[in-house]
């Protein structure tokens, strides 16, 4: 595996980073998590655009312009000869003192990672998933707000090993007021009475672009789609449920706190959610190299 760090390419022994990096010391940084299809990145330009915002948000320079980091993604894959995987993008405060301020971090550094991606079983999505709602509750927006898609994963980490030791693969976070926010790396969505309801942005989620791209299929087939701020009562009366996601894309969800979800099984139209996010994603995208070729097709 051939890893991009500022600039240049390395081998996966020889990609390292310093021990004094903020990233590492502080959680501070930001990234995206991006998948390639069928020789195309999908979603690329969505990715890049929230890898920024994020960063001005948290007041880090990026030192490449968007087209750059746009192109070392690329790159990287072609250096992998990846047609399909999973892309980790990284941007890190850099390397400082052992003090906290940002001020003593001069060189933000631009990491990219094109590797494979450990799916869920495909059963998964035949059968359904089972999740709870846990105690961890999702950060709040003026402690760090989950908008930010920052380094700093410890509120979904620990969300994830309450899911775990449950014995369950994810988990429902509701934020400090106890509405639902989202899950620990996917967006939730509930149908009930044929309408789907998502929680709005502000109760404490990522801008999901996996979430994006399902309001828009919605919109498209007509389906009427709304933000709603939702409780766990919503979850356990809704007719259907899936969590949306770049890694998970679209899962369905069957099961909830041990109430059953509608007939505990997955639902038409999450069925049929499922189906067209994966046409969608086999047929557009950023071109990883300017013709069909190229790629050892893993
Ligand atoms: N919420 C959180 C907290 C996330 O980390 C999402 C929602 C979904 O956003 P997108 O833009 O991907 O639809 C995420 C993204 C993984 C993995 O391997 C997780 C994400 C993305 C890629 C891979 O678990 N989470």
């Amino acid at each position: 595996m051939k890893i991009f760090i500022d600039g240049r390419f390395y081998s996966e022994q020889d990609a390292k980073i310093s021990v004094l990096d903020h990233g590492l010391l502080y959680g501070d940084g930001v990234f995206e998590g991006i998948r390639a299809y069928n020789g195309r990145v999908f979603k690329l330009r969505e990715h890049l655009e929230r890898l920024f915002d994020s960063a001005k948000a948290i007041a880090l320079t990026i030192p490449m312009s968007l087209e750059q980091v746009q192109e070392a993604v690329l790159e990287t894959c072609r250096q992998n000869e990846l047609r399909n995987g999973y892309i980790r993008l990284v941007v890190t405060r850099g390397v400082g003192t052992l003090g906290l301020d940002p001020h003593r971090c001069k060189n933000p550094s631009v990491i990219v990672i094109a590797s494979t991606i450990q799916l869920y079983p495909v059963e998964l999505y035949e059968k359904g998933m089972e999740i709870i709602t846990v105690a961890t509750t999702r950060n709040h927006h003026n402690a760090v707000n989950p908008a930010i898609k920052s380094l700093n994963y410890l509120n979904n980490v620990l969300a994830k090993i309450e899911a775990n030791v449950a014995g369950v693969k994810e988990a429902v976070m509701l934020n400090a007021e106890g509405f639902v926010a989202e899950c620990t790396g996917d967006n939730i969505f509930i149908v009930r009475r044929g309408v789907l309801h998502t929680p709005p942005l502000h109760t404490g989620a990522l801008y999901g672009i996996t979430r994006g791209v399902v309001i828009e299929l919605a919109r498209q087939h007509n389906l009427p789609v709304q933000e709603t701020t939702l409780t766990r009562y919503d979850l356990y009366v809704a007719e259907e449920c899936f969590l949306t996601g770049t890694g998970a894309e679209i899962v369905p969800v069957v099961r909830i706190d041990g109430r059953p979800i509608g007939d505990g099984v997955p639902g038409p139209i999450t069925r049929r959610l499922v189906q067209e996010y994966r046409e969608l994603t086999h047929r557009s995208g950023e071109p990883i190299w300017p013709e069909a070729g190229g790629g050892t097709g893993n």
